[in-house]
């Protein structure tokens, strides 16, 4: 089956029938990419000066409501990209309250990014290298088990396509990976929360998930070998993933908008397709 499932919809608050609001819910929880080739996030006048100039090599500017913006260079108005990503995180809201209103009263807000760097050719190290088909997990900010929601649009101006890859569904990623992933150290989670390297407590779940994020990208055979389809998204264009379960890369592009969003497991149509209760299932313990 295709891993991307696309619906046609041109307005971020756009009238969506039942049936097509549960066919996006039921792709999602069931590790698909909902891809909106006809929504695009449309700049203002004064926002294309973000998309030309020095970006000061920061890879991701990120906005969050208290903390405002971080990561942008000297070149950069951090006003500008505030107001940017703000809108980005609302117009993202009306979307998911258009098409998935289900999860709109347990979405928690996370993050929002803008990502002015081309993919290809960034040197990083192996852990932060997304061109390596992963799973989403934040080794600072531990979800605990709630899923990792994001929406995503390229904005570039010329042209260029964002390229993804999309690998194999997470039960064969938790089959290969899991068996061979460490225990979490006692007390390590404390620790780790009382040195403030996580924001809050690291659950066993949130471990083994950072464990197969790293073990997968850290495995070139795997890399090479596993099952994977090329996907370019279009400047004009926009997708929404839930990142924790579904393998992706990113191998080039420059320009994007992304917002995350957290959304607890309870929220879900079918909660026993989450990374958690998987992983719950395969290690037969609780993890949260
Ligand atoms: O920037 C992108 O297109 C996606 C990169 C990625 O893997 C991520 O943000 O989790
Ligand atoms: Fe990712």
């Amino acid at each position: 089956m295709s891993p991307l499932v696309d619906v046609s919809l041109n307005r971020w608050d756009a009238r969506c029938p039942a049936a097509q609001q549960a066919a996006t819910k039921q792709a999602l929880e069931d590790g698909h990419v909902v891809w909106l080739p006809g929504l695009g996030f449309d700049l203002r006048q004064e926002e294309h000066a973000l998309l030309d100039g020095a970006t000061g090599g920061a890879k991701n500017i990120s906005w969050e409501p208290r903390r405002g913006v971080r990561g942008h260079g000297p070149a950069h108005d951090a006003a500008l990209l505030a107001a940017l990503m703000q809108r980005y995180a609302r117009q993202s809201r009306t979307l998911l309250a258009s098409l998935l209103p289900a999860y709109l009263p347990h979405l928690q807000q996370g993050r929002s990014s803008f990502r002015p760097v081309e993919i290809a050719g960034r040197a990083t190290s192996w852990r932060k290298d997304d061109t390596r088909l992963h799973v989403d997990s934040f080794p600072a900010s531990p979800t605990q088990g709630r899923r990792i929601l994001r929406v995503f649009s390229n904005i570039h101006p010329h042209g260029a396509p964002r390229v993804w890859k999309l690998g194999a569904p997470f039960a064969q990623v938790a089959q290969r990976f899991l068996p061979s992933a460490a225990r979490p150290w006692p007390g390590a989670a404390a620790l780790l929360q009382c040195l403030h390297i996580t924001k809050s407590r690291r659950t066993p779940y949130d471990h083994y998930m950072l464990q197969l994020h790293d073990a997968m990208k850290a495995d070139l055979a795997y890399q090479a070998q596993v099952e994977q389809h090329m996907h370019a998204f279009a400047p004009g264009q926009t997708w929404i993933v839930f990142t924790d379960v579904v393998s992706h890369a990113a191998l080039r592009g420059q320009h994007a908008l992304e917002q995350t969003w957290l959304l607890p497991v309870k929220a879900m149509a079918e909660p026993g397709k989450s990374p958690l209760a998987m992983l719950e299932r395969q290690l037969k313990r609780p993890l949260t």
